[in-house]
């Protein structure tokens, strides 16, 4: 959607919430992460909207004096795209591309596109068009409806109305196409998942850009891709985390399974987390979830209960979550170390980059993994005492 071929666009955000909303959601906060987003998708954001009142004009989404003071912007100053933190339907985005003589589209619109340019397995690229699909099927819905009442009453078929029924009926072939293709892969992951069944499995989950790719690279010595960019990782990779196991004697390893994959943000489309669940079925099916926090970021503890929102709503239920509190190296102020380990249980404060206190992560998932391995091994032994395949490897 953002041409970064050419010339970067020049770009203008905008964000709204009633004075109810406002109370609990910042949009200041709310604006920096647009334009991060924005960003990373080659924008060059110039100038940032908000508005808060409760007078906003029910075709807009804002007041309509906003509008105009946007509408005289974007003219005065060539602009080329306006970028909405709300979600936008289609009258609305249509009254408002009206009024402001640009390209309007939404946050959703934009993680969408950001998804898109980064996909590079076909999983990914299939997973993020179904997801676009699945975007813009309601919204030529609503397109259908409004022409509809514009040319004429029952029974009276326009012309436009007769091409989206065409273009509507073409995308749900083109969906159920790619469902179909992304249920073989779903068919083979399982298969692999299954061979590796005597392992345990660990996970990295959370924001985006928390540093989840940086501490799976020093975990394992991994070469996965790692940018100061929001969505650098939508695929899954999985490697094997050896793990010292020290008793009274002897140093024993176990090895088990640690994936990446990719991370949330807030109002992550409700699409998007559909149709990318089966990339993210490493997380809902762990034992172990590492759930990566960027605590250098003011808004950390809003990231992270928007990161287990999420995993709620994937129904990822790992039993055991060690709360992964990265970019220590960052933090100038200590009482934010106080606060978190006051009221985290189960956390460890690290840094990915700088390899801090990365002894103490790796002492918590042993002693965790550890526990999994004995009681798997109390199950295995009364149900099959012939399977001596277990988890526990001599390295
Ligand atoms: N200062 C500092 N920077 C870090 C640390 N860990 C990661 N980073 C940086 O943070 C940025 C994001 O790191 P990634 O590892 O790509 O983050 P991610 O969670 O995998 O991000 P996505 O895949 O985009 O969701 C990169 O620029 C890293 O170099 C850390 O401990 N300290
Ligand atoms: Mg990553």
């Amino acid at each position: 959607m953002i041409d970064t071929a050419k010339k970067k666009e020049k770009t203008v955000l905008v964000c709204y919430s009633n004075r109810r909303e406002a109370k609990t959601r910042h949009n200041e906060d709310s604006l920096k992460e647009l334009k991060f987003l924005a960003e990373t998708a080659g924008a060059n954001v110039v100038k940032a909207f908000y508005q808060e009142n409760d007078n906003y004009d029910i075709r807009y989404m804002i007041g309509k004096g906003k509008v105009d003071e946007i509408a005289e912007y974007v003219s005065d100053n060539e602009i080329n795209l306006v970028i909405f933190e709300n979600e936008l339907e289609y009258t609305r985005l249509r009254n408002l591309e009206q009024k402001i003589k640009c390209r309007i589209i939404d946050k959703s619109n934009l993680i969408l596109d950001i998804f898109a340019s980064n996909a590079r397995t076909s999983q990914a690229k299939l997973q993020v068009e179904l997801a676009q699909l699945e975007y813009m099927l309601p919204r030529l819905t609503r397109q259908w409806t409004h022409l509809s009442k514009q040319y004429g009453g029952i029974g009276s078929k326009g012309p436009g109305e007769t091409q989206i029924e065409t273009d509507r009926r073409m995308i749900k072939k083109r969906i159920s196409i790619l469902k179909s293709k992304l249920e073989k892969i779903d068919t083979q992951r399982k298969t692999q998942a299954r061979n590796r069944e005597n392992y345990i499995r660990l996970a990295l989950a959370g924001y985006t850009n928390a540093g989840k790719s940086t501490l799976l690279n020093l975990l394992t010595n991994a070469d996965v891709y790692v940018e100061n960019k929001l969505f650098a990782t939508l695929d899954t990779s999985t490697k094997i985390l050896t793990l010292p196991v020290k008793s009274d004697e002897e140093v024993t390893y176990m090895k088990v399974l640690i994936s990446d994959t990719v991370g949330f943000i807030k109002n992550l489309p409700h699409n998007l987390i559909e149709s990318f669940k089966s990339t993210l079925s490493e997380v809902i099916e762990s034992d172990i979830l590492l759930n990566v926090t960027d605590i250098s970021n003011p808004n950390f503890e809003e990231q992270l209960e928007v990161v287990e929102e999420t995993l709620k709503e994937l129904g990822a239920q790992s039993k055991n979550i060690v709360n992964v509190f990265n970019k220590a190296d960052l933090l100038k102020d200590t009482e934010v170390i106080e606060s978190v380990r006051k009221n985290y249980s189960n956390s460890v404060i690290i840094s990915a980059a700088k390899a801090i206190n990365i002894k103490s992560l790796l002492e918590m998932i042993t002693g965790i993994a550890t526990e999994i391995a004995e009681s798997r091994k109390k199950i295995n032994t009364t149900s099959n005492r012939e399977n001596p395949d277990f988890v526990l490897n001599n390295n």
